[in-house]
């Protein structure tokens, strides 16, 4: 990876910062108090300042990093060229990227809380757009009480190629078939608060690897924010984020009129439509419509398409 990619490199360092050549290459693990976890091709975990302009750097990046001079801390000097990443919005109208570089995005419901539809619809959304493969956990399968009846709330994403796993991590179901999901990929976890996100993150991970307080324990860093999205290595390769509550990935970055490319169903339909500038509303001869209507399209994920759109138009709308 040498000298690819690199980009906002000093032009001039400045006398004692290390060159480029010293830089040694790290992962992104967490955001902490007091600076980023970067976790060492060895598996040691170093506390990161950022060097000054170095533009945001998220969990799942791949960065490179110069040790200060007494050897314990860092600083990252690079982020390398990412493969995708979610961003959501920041402070003062800017967008702040929250993950970086992941192939996968689980989004977890559950019976209780019960799921938020229109927040699924969103992340689906996103996922469309970034080209992230999105799939379905439906944690605590324990709790629902009519199980086929739970499930079949999903045979609207199932139908439309979302993958579903049903599972509990607090009885072990399902797990081993979520495991294989995982394998080898780069995923977050993403959903309500209480949905479980964590409980099944520690169900996944054998013993030995990190647990959340345990990386500052490690590393000798203090207290971890509970806030931050945290990634851990999986055992067999392809690592997974858990990431705090629903704040990780809006709408952010998506236009009113592109809106109904995040429905995968309508693609097909979209170049349809009478009018070039069709919403897919009650516009005359929309081909999205015709599939609702001819059983094509779900028509409860059409009417959330109309909510979202809906929120989408109000200039104040707080994203989360
Ligand atoms: N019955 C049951 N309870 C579960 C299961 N998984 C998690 N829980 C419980 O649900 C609650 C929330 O779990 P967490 O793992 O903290 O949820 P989370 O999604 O990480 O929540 P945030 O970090 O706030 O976003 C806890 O009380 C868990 O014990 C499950 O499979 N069955
Ligand atoms: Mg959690
Ligand atoms: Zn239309």
């Amino acid at each position: 990876m040498k000298g690819k990619g690199r980009r906002n490199s000093p032009q001039h360092p400045k006398a004692g910062t290390p060159s480029p050549s010293s830089w040694l290459e790290g992962l992104v693990i967490s955001h902490l108090g007091q600076g980023l976890a970067v976790e060492t091709p060895d598996g040691n975990i170093i506390l990161c300042q950022t060097r000054r302009r170095l533009g945001d750097v998220a969990v799942g990046d791949r960065v490179k990093w110069a040790p200060s001079e007494d050897g314990v801390q860092g600083r990252v000097e690079e982020v390398l060229p990412r493969s995708s990443m979610l961003i959501r919005p920041g402070y003062a109208g800017k967008l702040k990227v929250v993950a970086a570089n992941l192939d996968r995005v689980f989004i977890v419901i559950s019976p209780s809380p019960a799921p938020d539809w229109l927040l699924v619809d969103q992340y689906l959304a996103v996922c469309e757009f970034r080209q992230i493969p999105a799939e379905i956990i439906y944690n605590k399968i324990d709790l629902a009480e009519d199980r086929d009846h739970a499930l079949a709330e999903l045979n609207d994403y199932v139908r439309i190629g979302y993958p579903v796993h049903p599972v509990s991590a607090h009885k072990g179901l399902g797990m081993v078939e979520l495991k294989h999901a995982l394998h080898g990929h780069c995923s977050i976890f993403a959903g309500q608060s209480g949905v479980g996100k964590s409980s099944l993150t520690n169900t996944l991970l054998p013993e030995k690897n990190l647990r959340t307080g345990e990386i500052s324990e490690r590393s000798g860093l203090g207290r971890h924010t509970t806030t931050a999205a945290t990634l851990y290595n999986l055992p067999e390769g392809g690592y997974l984020i858990d990431s705090p509550g629903v704040a990780v990935f809006g709408l952010a970055e998506i236009k009113g009129q592109d809106l109904a490319w995040g429905y995968r169903e309508f693609q097909a339909h979209i170049g349809h439509c009478r009018f070039n500038d069709c919403r897919h509303i009650n516009d005359k001869g929309c081909a999205v419509r015709e599939g609702v209507e001819n059983g094509e399209i779900a028509p409860a994920r059409h009417l959330r398409y109309l909510k979202l759109l809906d929120k989408l138009a109000q200039p104040d709308t707080v994203w989360e």
